[in-house]
């Protein structure tokens, strides 16, 4: 269901609206959220987008279901599929979007609280948000270690490896375990800080929500720790998570940059904003 009522805290409920509701000076506190959307313009692509997402394009590496290929348990017994993919999607081949800049440019204007993420390319920080505003929900590959021993192994021979395409082992003679980048697959733990940084999502003036299904959990309970009448905008192809339910939510649909785009024209920052991605 969507909300017809009137706002309660936005003068308009769509984007001319939240621009206005930044511009007062009322929303100081900005958090914004992420998924694989953001950076399929990037040319990574995401998981669930029928024809061009992961799961429908999996079928070459020969998995029992799209999802085994982060699935920790199947990682254990084949972990080949995942050096696959891994090749294709390491970080540094891609260029942050437009909308990875704006995130950048609220955190420029002292305007952003916290960037959860559930990517793993590092576009965000790529595009210039500072690394102690982001919390990589399902962490990143900046970092590896042993499944079995988790003695980190080291990052330049994780690029040898994934260029080759060969899979990493533990260095340690006894244990041999195999190596994994520091990403949570499914059936692991999400990093401990999430968990002490979701009290930011009831603190937020407002939310930002952009190219994600909100289909997996835990993340996807954050849109749901929103304070009643602290507006929720979603930027994303089509509608999810039940946002629009609510009196302040915002949906902003089709691409994300395009929206972003008449977003930072309604916010009078659209010049900075192209010069910003221009630079990164
Ligand atoms: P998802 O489930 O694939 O959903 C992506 C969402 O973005 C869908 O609702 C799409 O319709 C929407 N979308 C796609 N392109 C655009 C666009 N240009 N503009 C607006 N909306 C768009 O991905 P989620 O992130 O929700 O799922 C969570 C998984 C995906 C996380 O664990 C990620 O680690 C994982 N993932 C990450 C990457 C990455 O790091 N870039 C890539 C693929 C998957």
């Amino acid at each position: 269901s969507i909300s017809n009522g009137p706002p309660v805290t936005l003068p308009s409920k769509d984007l001319d609206g939240v621009a206005e509701y930044i511009n007062s000076g009322r929303a100081k506190r900005i958090v914004v959220l992420t998924g694989a959307g953001i950076s399929t313009a990037a040319g990574i692509p995401d998981f669930r987008s029928p024809g061009t997402g992961l799961y429908d394009n999996l079928s070459r590496l020969d998995l029992p279901y799209a999802e085994a290929v982060f699935d920790i348990s199947y990682f254990r017994e084949h972990p080949e599929p995942f050096y696959i993919l891994a090749r294709e999607l390491y970080p540094g081949k891609f260029h942050p979007t437009v909308s990875h800049a704006f995130i950048a440019l609220l955190a420029q204007k002292n305007l952003l609280d916290t960037l959860f993420t559930q990517n793993i390319d590092c576009l965000e920080r790529r595009a210039g948000v500072p690394g102690d505003k982001v919390v990589e929900a399902h962490g990143s590959f900046a970092t590896q270690r042993c499944i079995e021993c988790k003695k980190e192994f080291d990052g330049d021979k994780m690029v040898e490896h994934v260029e080759r395409g060969d899979v990493p082992r533990c260095e340690d003679k006894e244990c041999k375990g195999l190596v994994k980048p520091d990403i949570v697959f499914f059936g692991e733990m999400l990093p401990k800080h999430f968990d002490r940084e979701t009290y930011r999502l009831g603190m937020a003036d407002l939310v930002l929500i952009i190219g994600t299904s909100l289909s997996v959990y835990p993340f996807a309970a954050l849109p749901g720790m929103v304070q009643e009448g602290k507006p929720r905008v979603l930027f994303n192809l089509q509608r999810v998570g039940g946002i629009g339910a609510k009196s302040d939510d915002v949906l902003a649909l089709g691409d994300c940059d395009a929206q972003v785009r008449k977003f930072a024209d309604a916010l009078g920052w659209r010049d900075e904003l192209e010069k910003l991605w221009k630079s990164v």
